[in-house]
């Protein structure tokens, strides 16, 4: 494993940390925009309850017994109810209002697992980098369906580095980096960074320009999280015209992107089909988007 960077004082300390941030949905909205502003990140937020949390870990596992790994797959939302459910649930789409206005698109909803016992994690990084946006008004979701805690390597956030723009990202060949193109950001002075531990149920919400990162799952269970990304509709793709998003809330005044159809089943063969292409057109587009070194 390489992360590159200077390792942890320990678990004890990154716990310390995030119980300075803990912000519980309901204890005031501005809470969040505040929270969100200055660090970049807010969490936990309770989105679903654990029951409805384990029901959605239970028909991720239905799926993946009928057709193997769906670790990392593109536009979930397209293909089964439970992610479609989970990304436009209102408790979730409430906290995206707040923090990025009425008018909500919803980009990409996406399982991370990790497994127990592997090297797999998340090294430092934004997501911004390499979507092609033309604007940083998105917010990107992590909703935990299983316990995220420091032994399965919930995410880390670094405070305030949204507010730093855009840094240099490098391109790896270690295999156990979740990334698409192992992309990392050498050198983070790790000193502040908060832990986001996570109840099922609980979600974080970061900015895309905030830089996080993840260490390998040491627990017993996996370690599973919807990834999901909500842009504002005046958001324009830069890399080609042929992207897709869906209205989850609100108006798109704009029409910047192609419309993704919601799923009505589950892995029905025609959908399935539209959202490997619609994956394979992502995927493609990110190492020119990257320009990393
Ligand atoms: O699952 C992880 O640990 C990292 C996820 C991530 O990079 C993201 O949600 O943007």
């Amino acid at each position: 494993m390489r992360l590159d960077a200077p390792v942890l004082a320990g678990t004890d300390k990154l716990e310390r940390c995030s119980l300075r941030r803990v912000v519980e949905f309901g204890s005031g909205v501005g809470q969040l925009r505040e929270g969100f502003g200055s660090d970049g990140f807010v969490s936990p937020v309770r989105v679903a309850s654990e029951v409805e949390a384990r029901r959605h870990r239970r028909a991720l596992e239905d799926a993946e017994a009928e057709v193997g790994p769906l670790h990392y797959q593109y536009k979930m939302h397209t293909v089964m109810t439970s992610p479609l459910e989970l990304a436009t649930h209102p408790a979730m789409l409430d906290v995206v209002e707040e923090l990025l206005g009425p008018d909500i698109l919803l980009y990409n909803a996406c399982y991370i697992v990790k497994e127990p016992g592997t090297s797999a994690h998340v090294a430092w990084h934004q997501d911004l980098t390499y979507w092609g946006f033309d604007s940083d008004r998105q917010v990107s979701a992590w909703l935990a369906l299983s316990p995220a805690t420091a032994e399965s390597g919930a995410m880390m956030m670094l405070p305030g580095s949204h507010t730093n723009g855009r840094l240099d990202h490098k391109v790896g060949t270690d295999g156990s980096n979740v990334l698409d193109n192992d992309q990392y950001v050498a050198g983070v002075d790790e000193t502040d960074v908060v832990l986001c531990p996570l109840r099922p149920g609980e979600a974080s919400f970061h900015h895309g320009w905030t830089l996080h990162a993840s260490r390998p799952n040491a627990s017993g269970d996996r370690r599973i999280g919807l990834n999901i990304q909500y842009l504002h509709p005046s958001v324009r793709q830069t890399l080609h015209d042929l992207d897709t998003a869906m209205l989850v809330r609100g108006e798109d005044a704009y029409g910047n992107f192609g419309t993704d159809v919601p799923a009505t089943g589950n892995l029905e063969p025609r959908a399935m089909e539209q959202r490997a292409k619609r994956e394979a057109l992502v995927k493609g587009t990110y190492v020119s988007a990257l320009g990393a070194t």
